[in-house]
């Protein structure tokens, strides 16, 4: 392997968390349940029946976390924020000891330099607002806002960057979708007024941070390119019909194009003036990106415009997902092409791969898959840039190896390995990687012609 390419100065180098899959903590300090507490806790949800109950025990571990955040030289930290820490009832007034955990974490990682970066919605709705509907209740778009000005009012002075919604997709296709996730519903295409009541949740949101703070503000997306399977007119409308609702839906609308033909959620669902609040312009689009999706004609009969199928001939994660670099440059690339001018600068908010790392006779963690699969996303990333696509930085999924949703414990995505019966953290070989990677780039040499510098459209501290 040749060394990984450098990248421009004041690139961001991060690492990202949720607050479910690592705080713990589930009955601390008054927070009350999610609709993932009880998801986890129903017979079967879960492959290993393991609930976040303790997770990482982030909540009373962050000290230690933020040490090891310190020891790679990350510029920031991508944390989420536990509505039901903040509102147990999903409205009223703030609980200060929930926010009070997060004013100790921010003050943490500015201590040692680190961006706070907050997410304010990682799937974790308050149970009480699913009793009465969850996102599919239009009025839980107003309570998310009001649940965003009062963390703003406490943390808008100290987090450098704020995300709205962590991949709405994801939350409305599984959680309303498919029922694999919270809250666990199977609504198939009827789940569509989920992804217009999240929309506006985020619009109302970007309003009511910027009244709070002038840090940059950002929707992040999971995305995936779609490989086309077969070469009939019916594939390749499958392909469209699939890139429509995972990788357009989520943005089309809040980069002002409204929703994608065919995805409109319909007059009974969206009020004038909704798509104007939705594209409440933003300051940074995160990126998330794992694999692209091979996709072709559905089967006669089927509820779905598309069937998924295997791409063949690439490696692949203890997940069974493809390892696929080169599909993040293209998606990069094609986002740039897709949207113009209205793209505002990226931020790839997560990027990794969950392996069976476990620790060896002596202790250590060797972990050369997921280094291999860092630098080939890394050099993605860099030739996106080379392309002319405005990246500012890059965050690796995750710190820790946390609790994976419907995976539980049985799927390790950490630079850390964690012993889910001692916690115990211990840095795999690919900590020490990433480690090495930014001192090289926080050093400084050869840089890309061009890419060097210039003022920022937004000021973070720290910086490679
Ligand atoms: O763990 C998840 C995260 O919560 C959202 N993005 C994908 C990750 C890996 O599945």
């Amino acid at each position: 392997m040749t060394s990984t390419p450098t990248f421009p100065a004041g690139f961001r180098w991060g690492v990202s968390t949720s607050a479910y899959q690592v705080e713990g903590a589930a009955g601390t300090d008054g927070r009350g349940p999610s609709v993932w507490d009880t998801f986890a806790h129903q017979t079967g949800r879960i492959v290993d029946d393991s609930t976040g109950d303790v997770a990482c025990d982030h909540y009373h571990r962050y000290a230690e976390d933020v040490a090891l955040m310190a020891g790679l030289g990350v510029s920031a930290y991508r944390f989420s924020v536990a509505w039901p820490r903040i509102q147990p009832p999903g409205s009223g007034p703030a609980s200060p000891r929930g926010l009070d955990f997060y004013d100790r974490l921010t003050d943490a990682l500015l201590t040692r330099g680190i961006d706070p970066v907050a997410t304010l919605y990682h799937w974790d709705l308050p149970q009480p607002l699913e009793d009465t509907g969850g996102w599919l209740n239009r009025d839980t778009a107003h309570r998310f806002a009001e649940y965003a000005d009062l963390v703003a009012a406490r943390l808008g002075d100290r987090v450098r960057l704020w995300i709205t919604l962590n991949e709405p997709f994801v939350h409305m296709s599984f959680g309303y979708g498919l029922g694999t996730h919270a809250p666990g519903r199977q609504l198939l295409f009827d789940a569509v007024p989920v992804a217009h009541h999240q929309l506006l949740g985020h619009g109302l949101a970007v309003a009511a941070l910027r009244a709070r703070t002038t840090s940059p503000v950002a929707l992040t997306n999971n995305y995936s390119p779609v490989r086309v399977l077969g070469d009939t007119d019916a594939d390749r409308a499958a392909g469209a019909a699939y890139d429509a609702l995972h990788n357009r839906l989520f943005t089309d609308p809040v980069l002002g194009l409204g929703y994608p033909p065919d995805l409109e959620p319909g007059p009974e669902v969206v009020r004038d003036g909704d798509l104007t609040t939705i594209a409440t312009p933003i300051d940074v689009l995160g990126v998330n990106y794992y694999n692209p999706t091979g996709v072709h004609a559905p089967e006669e009969g089927s509820p779905l415009p598309f069937a998924q199928a295997d791409l063949d001939g690439y490696p692949r994660t203890a997940f069974d997902w493809p390892v696929v670099p080169d599909g993040l440059r293209e998606l990069l690339v094609g986002l740039r092409d897709r949207y113009g001018d209205a793209l505002p600068p990226i931020e790839i908010t997560e990027s990794g791969c969950a392996y069976d790392d476990e620790p060896d006779a002596d202790g250590r963690v060797h972990d050369p898959e997921r280094i291999a699969y860092l630098d080939g996303h890394l050099r993605a990333v860099r030739a996106a840039i080379d392309e002319g696509v405005d990246v500012r930085g890059y965050f690796v999924w995750s710190l820790l190896d946390n609790w994976e949703w419907a995976e539980g414990f049985t799927k390790r995505f950490g630079l850390v390995h964690v012993d889910v019966d001692t916690q115990a953290r211990t840095p795999k070989s690919s900590y020490a990687w990433y480690r090495d990677l930014i001192a090289r780039s926080r050093e400084g040499g050869p840089r890309a012609p061009g890419l060097d510098g210039g003022p920022r459209a937004f000021g973070f501290g720290g910086g490679g």
